[in-house]
């Protein structure tokens, strides 16, 4: 397995969200890479490598350029320090911008296709450590902690070479990767995450969407109850995995998100940490060049260890 990261997101700092009106700490922390790099490190799960530079136009295939443009000139006009809560390109008011924002996204999404690249060239594994994330982001809107779309844009990348199933496994439904891929036949999405009804995004992720015109039936939701425990939360994997094989997809682009932990502040499942390692384990068992692109995931004590576990587990596919 092969890791990106860089440190640049260090430069992405905001302070507050805005949660019903009133600012709450923002949860989204630098701490959050800062812990998973360094039980990476610790535990030997891989080379570590920086992201290569891409140009522009993988971000123009996802997201319209006025929005990506609205970013970079907003991020250059800020000080250190300030932090602004634009009132346009927005679907919700989690996704603040601060004077590194632009530099931190673009090169999250840069980690990404330096990890779709190199299954380009023949490596199995990449784990792409982005922060921030990018499921939530959609084609002129930042929301949710995410700007710019990671998996989507490495997806799209991709899918000029071959079909691509993306599972997302955040505890949030990736709106912003189902509505990329919604029309389209050639590039599957299912993702497991709470039920909109009582979680975030609230406005996706009903069993009922399941794509449109030539993506009918290339989009699976699969909204679970928050007390879903390791054993319930395994068997629908399982579903979902038999999507992905029977889809028989060239590539496949995991939206990993660590917020089903249990102990998560913002999300929570009732997964326990054992859990972790036999989800890598089920998904490295379907045999397939695989992008990890790092999503959500909050409880920062935990977290480095989720990932390290989850990992280990992927790496160890025949164990
Ligand atoms: N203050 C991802 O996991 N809700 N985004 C925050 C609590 C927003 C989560 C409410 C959740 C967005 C990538
Ligand atoms: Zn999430």
């Amino acid at each position: 397995m092969i890791i990106v990261y860089t440190d640049t997101h260090l430069s992405h700092q905001p302070q507050y969200e805005v949660y019903d009106g009133r600012l709450v700490a923002y949860a989204e922390t630098s701490q959050r890479a800062e812990t998973i790099i360094a039980a990476i490190r610790s535990r030997k799960v891989g080379a570590i490598i920086p992201p290569r530079r891409f140009p522009l136009r993988h971000l123009y295939a996802v997201h319209q350029k006025q929005y990506v443009d609205f970013i970079r000139l907003r991020s250059a006009a800020l000080n250190a320090g300030n932090e602004l809560h634009p009132s346009y390109f927005m679907s919700d008011t989690y996704a603040p911008i601060v004077a590194g924002t632009y530099d931190a996204s673009r090169r999250a999404a840069d980690a990404a296709l330096t990890g779709a690249e190199l299954l380009l060239r023949g490596t199995r594994h990449v784990y792409s450590l982005c922060r921030p994330p990018g499921h939530h982001a959609a084609h002129h809107t930042m929301g949710g902690y995410c700007y710019f779309n990671n998996a989507a844009i490495a997806a799209e990348y991709l899918s000029r070479t071959g079909r691509i199933a993306i599972l997302d496994i955040d505890f949030h439904h990736g709106n912003g990767v189902q509505d990329a891929f919604y029309d389209r036949s050639e590039v599957l999405y299912v993702s497991l995450h709470a039920d909109p009804v009582i979680s975030y995004p609230y406005s996706s992720g009903y069993t009922i969407e399941q794509g449109a015109h030539e993506g009918f039936g290339y989009t699976t939701n699969y909204p679970l109850s928050r007390q879903t425990n390791n054993k319930q939360y395994l068997r629908v994997l399982s579903k979902a995995l038999a999507r992905i094989s029977d889809f028989s997809p060239d590539y496949l682009v995991v939206c990993t998100g660590f917020d089903t932990f249990y102990l998560d502040p913002i999300g929570g499942f009732q997964l326990t940490a054992d859990v972790y390692p036999v989800i890598g384990n089920r998904i490295a068992s379907l045999n397939l060049p695989t992008l990890l692109i790092q999503e959500g995931g909050y409880n920062v004590t935990h977290l480095g260890n989720l990932v390290a576990d989850f990992l280990s587990g992927f790496n160890n596919k025949n164990g």
